[in-house]
């Protein structure tokens, strides 16, 4: 149980998070052009209905309403990601000198309202010409093309933005590389090119840290990982060994690499022995090494469990539920051999079926401050649901304040041993675009009136969790306890 009344760290940073393609909009303006996202979701649109990335939640033309309304709010930071298109609409060359006023305001308008920036340098946006021109991140010439990318922004903003974040979620980019990535249809098939895409980002990722350490005055620079811890589902020793060998691929086969330098030994033993090992050049791994994180970024929003896998089942990566409603997970991730996930019994979970784990929480940042001894913050965690706005636009979304209090509570247990945790930027500061499944399933403190297929207003409202975290970071925390 936390301890009544105690508060969070002096200068812990209470913050929200979003992303440029699904908050900005103005997908196609100022001399923009599109991402790989703004195809993606248009042609998911299509399929499904959802809205697309086009106007999103508008941000782009409303981000100063935005800000008052994060510093009403008391937030002390907002992460946010900077959409490679509108800096360099092909990905290189021409700089875009409208997409540069844009986040030069941005960053200027967090800093009037005391809001420390966070900036991602990617979140899934690559640039549509490097898809078109060479496959995109399949090809080690985006590693070359984002150095550009990320020397023009982190030189540009270096004096104003200290907390910088590589890529948005690795992992999760590995089990959906066909989602997070355009793919070639006669390359789908080919597994190994997931791990090829991750190694390429390793290569971007050890090159922006290093870009941050040489440029940025007292910079900081870090991953942000999509991390799930993973439980065995039995006390059986083979399902403990499967949890294992889940933690190694899934999770320290990045954490490893952004750490400590080097591949998780039986993570990559595993991939070699099943061709899916990524093609390593000469010279790779010196660099990967080179590049040092100061901190661990890591957006958590459920645990897992894994169950002992015999060798002969096919292999699989991870499921998802499209519709919203429980049990319809289209199936679990399996290695033969070396784990498959499942469904933990012993959790509720949220329509979509992601397990509800505060204590997941308390058990990462336990686990990941042991192994790797470096401040964590936590930039995405949320709840994703159906939102109501009533009449006299109001949101109850008890739901989420529930999950968003248990979730601090296990973050302070875990400060309270020791852990250095420097900030909770949850997901997502207004309601925007979801991966899956638009505008149909919110996360948002703030909500924005529009739905998948009609525009209205795009009005901004605060939701019952808006007031309730005011609340929290008003009293640095302590209000948790009551
Ligand atoms: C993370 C992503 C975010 C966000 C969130 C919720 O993986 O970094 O971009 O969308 O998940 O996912 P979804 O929108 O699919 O519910």
């Amino acid at each position: 149980m936390q301890e009544k009344n105690s508060a969070f760290p002096a200068g812990f940073l209470w913050g929200a998070s979003t992303s440029a393609y699904q908050c900005e909009g103005a997908a196609g303006e100022d001399g923009k052009k599109a991402s790989q996202q703004d195809i993606e979701a248009a042609a998911y649109a299509e399929r499904t209905g959802f809205a697309d990335a086009q106007t999103a939640s508008d941000h782009y033309h409303r981000f100063r309403e935005d800000i008052a309304l994060f510093k009403d709010l008391g937030l002390t930071s907002y992460r946010f990601s900077i959409a490679w298109s509108r800096i360099f609409p092909d990905g290189t060359g021409e700089v875009n000198q409208k997409g540069v006023d844009f986040y030069n305001e941005l960053i200027d308008c967090c800093i009037e309202n005391d809001l420390e920036p966070i900036v991602t340098l990617y979140h899934y946006d690559l640039p549509m010409a490097l898809v078109d021109k060479y496959d995109g991140w399949i090809n080690r010439q985006v590693v070359a093309d984002f150095e550009n990318y990320a020397r023009f922004v982190i030189s540009g903003f270096k004096e104003r933005v200290k907390y910088w974040l590589t890529i948005n979620e690795q992992s999760i980019i590995v089990q959906f590389w066909t989602r997070k990535n355009i793919i070639r249809e006669e390359l789908q098939d080919n597994d190994q090119l997931r791990f090829q895409i991750n190694h390429h980002m390793n290569m971007a990722h050890a090159i922006a840290c290093n870009l941050v350490h040489e440029l940025v005055p007292g910079g900081k620079v870090g991953p942000a990982l999509g991390y799930a811890p993973i439980y065995a589902a039995s006390s059986k020793p083979e399902d403990a060994l499967a949890a294992l060998n889940a933690h190694d691929l899934k999770n320290a086969y990045y954490l490893d690499v952004y750490m400590k330098g080097f591949y998780n030994k039986a993570a990559m033993t595993y991939l070699e022995q099943n061709g899916l090992a990524p093609v390593i050049e000469p010279g790779d791994m010196e660099l990967i090494a080179s590049g040092k994180s100061d901190y661990i970024a890591i957006n958590y929003y459920n645990s897992e469990a894994a169950e002992y896998c015999p060798p002969d089942q096919p292999r699989s990566f991870a499921g998802f539920n499209m519709s919203g409603k429980k049990g319809e997970m289209s199936g679990y991730e399996t290695q033969p051999g070396f784990y498959r996930i499942c469904r933990n019994p012993e959790l509720e979970t949220t329509d979509w079926d992601w397990a509800i784990d505060p204590i997941g929480m308390e058990y990462l940042l336990r686990d990941l401050y042991s192994r790797y001894n470096v401040p964590l913050m936590i930039t995405e965690n949320g709840l994703g649901s159906v939102d109501v706005l009533t009449e006299d636009h109001q949101i109850h979304d008890t739901a989420r304040i529930d999950y968003m209090k248990t979730h601090l509570q296990a973050i302070k247990r875990a400060v309270d041993l020791g852990v250095e945790v420097i900030g909770y930027n949850p997901w997502s500061a207004i309601d925007l675009l979801s991966t899956s499944n638009g505008y149909h399933k919110r996360y948002g403190l703030i909500y924005v009136d529009r739905t998948d297929t009609e525009l209205k207003d795009l009005a901004r409202y605060p939701k019952d969790s808006y007031y309730w975290y005011q609340n929290v970071i008003a009293s640095n925390g302590t209000a948790l306890s009551d």
